[in-house]
Order: C-alpha cells, then structure tokens, then sequence
C-alpha cells in the first residue's frame, strides 16, 4: 500500500517531467528574454532631470542669484540645483497673496536640489531672505 502510493507519486513525478521537456520542444517561444534591466540612475536625481543650477553668491560683497530670472512653464513640474558659496541663502519665491510659495533654506556650502510645481501664470518676487536688503533678488515668471 505504501509503496504503491509511492511508486504512483514518482509515476506522475516521471510525467509531468517528460510532458516539461515534450512541451519545451513544440511550445510557442516564450517570452522570458525579457531585455536587460536598464541601469537606472538613483531615484533622488534621475539624469537629465536638472532643469537648471542656480548659483546663490556674494562675489566681493554683490549678492546675487545667477541666474535671476527665469521664466517657467506654470503647472509644470521643475527639478532645480541650488548651489551656494560659504553663506547661508535662501532661495524664497514669495506668494502676492502672501506667504512664501517656495523657501529653500541653502546652507554654506551645501548644494541642494528642489523639485516644485511652477505656480499660476504670473510674476513672483524671488529674495534671498537675508540678502534682500542687499538687493540679492530676482523674479519667476510663469506663463
Ligand atoms: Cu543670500
């Protein structure tokens, strides 16, 4: 009884077996050759995201942003570096209806990157919140 259970286990073992291997030959293609994973950048900065780098300086006591201005796509979404000399900045795109729409605190020496969603079509303060006295200001432009 039991080895007859046991010879039937190895019995049907046998012909699912040789049914794989039969099928293997007549089977249409399978498609397992799947292509090569592609090798994918980190997910923090995927490549070629940059949309732009944005210096935050003081060069012989002229503070500035560089660029200044930009002029952005509204509703968009935008991936942009901060790169700062060895002051503290902020990178503050003001709100006309008050607030801050974007306040990127950037320390000394420590690049960072921000992604946002362009704002409304309008025209936008951007100051360095420190710096605005000293005229370290531009403007966001979205249409
Ligand atoms: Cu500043």
């Amino acid at each position: 009884m039991h080895l007859r259970n046991l010879a039937l286990v190895l019995l049907v073992s046998l012909m699912a077996v040789a049914l794989a291997a039969c099928g293997g030959g007549t089977a249409a293609p399978t498609a397992t050759t799947a292509p090569p994973a592609p090798t994918a950048p980190p997910a923090q900065m995927p490549a070629g995201a940059l949309d732009y780098t944005i210096h935050l300086m003081n060069v012989s006591g002229a503070y500035a942003f560089d660029p200044k201005n930009l002029t952005l796509t509204a509703g968009k979404s935008y991936t942009i570096k901060l790169v700062p000399d060895g002051e503290f900045h902020t990178w503050t795109v003001k709100n006309p209806a008050g607030g801050n729409f974007i306040n990127a605190q950037v320390l000394p020496n420590t690049p960072q990157t921000i992604t946002f969603i362009a704002p409304a079509a309008g025209t936008y303060k951007l100051v360095c919140i420190p710096h605005e006295a000293l005229n370290m200001v531009g403007q966001i432009t979205t249409k």
